[in-house]
This record gives C-alpha cells, sequence and structure tokens, in this order.
C-alpha cells in the first residue's frame, strides 16, 4: 500500500509546476511590464500598440500619446487621466507626482502600457 501515494505525488507536483509556469508567462507577457524608456516623453498607439509600452519620466513631464494606427481608435485610460476614442491626433497628461502609473486602451484587450516618474528627475 505504501507506494501508492509516493507515485500519485510525482504526477501532482508536475502540474502545479505546469500551472504555476503558465500563469507568471501570461502575467509577465503584459507589454506594460517591459522596461521602461528613458528620455522619450511621446507614446505612440500602433499596430494595437502602444511604443513604446513603457516610459521613464521626471516628475512634471507632459507625455503625449500620438494616435498613428491608420482608421483604427484607440484611447488611454489610466488612474486620473482619459483620452477619448481617437484614431488621429494627440492627447497630453502631465505627470506630477512620483508613482508608477498603468493605463490602458480599453477597446483592444492587451493593449496596456506604463508611465514611471521617478522621484529624483531623468538622471
Ligand atoms: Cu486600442
Amino acid at each position: 500500500m505504501s507506494p501508492r501515494p509516493r507515485r500519485l505525488l510525482i504526477p501532482l507536483l508536475l502540474v502545479l509546476t505546469f500551472t504555476s509556469a503558465a500563469c507568471q508567462a501570461r502575467s509577465a507577457a503584459s507589454p506594460a511590464d517591459t522596461a521602461p524608456v528613458r528620455g522619450v516623453t511621446t507614446v505612440e498607439a500602433k499596430d494595437l500598440k502602444f511604443l513604446p509600452p513603457a516610459i521613464e519620466v521626471p516628475p512634471g513631464t507632459e507625455v503625449t500619446w500620438r494616435f498613428v494606427d491608420g482608421s483604427v481608435p484607440h484611447n488611454v485610460k489610466g488612474d486620473g487621466f482619459a483620452s477619448d476614442n481617437q484614431a488621429r491626433g494627440t492627447f497630453s497628461h502631465r505627470f506630477e507626482q512620483a508613482g508608477e502609473y498603468r493605463y490602458t486602451c480599453d477597446l483592444h484587450a492587451g493593449m496596456d502600457g506604463r508611465v514611471v516618474v521617478t522621484g529624483q528627475g531623468s538622471g
């Protein structure tokens, strides 16, 4: 009787390992989680993405989004800022406070971005 529980234990551990790895891969897949690019204050909404998906700016920086995806409209929705649905033109928001600001285009699943406002200037 005693070997039986052990034989079951190994497949169970494998299943748990793969499930856990899949969850991690999914959460890391958000483009907003890529390393933030410095020295850039303009983000393009293009090809159903924000480019670059993550930027790092000093406090007081005005960030501008350019809508350049042909006839496909996008928007920028974050905590404390929101654009219209736009297929052209720009939207701007000034980030005064240090922090991490995630935003999304709520028209397209997975179209996410992030603005990291550092406390110490751009260095
Ligand atoms: Cu979009």
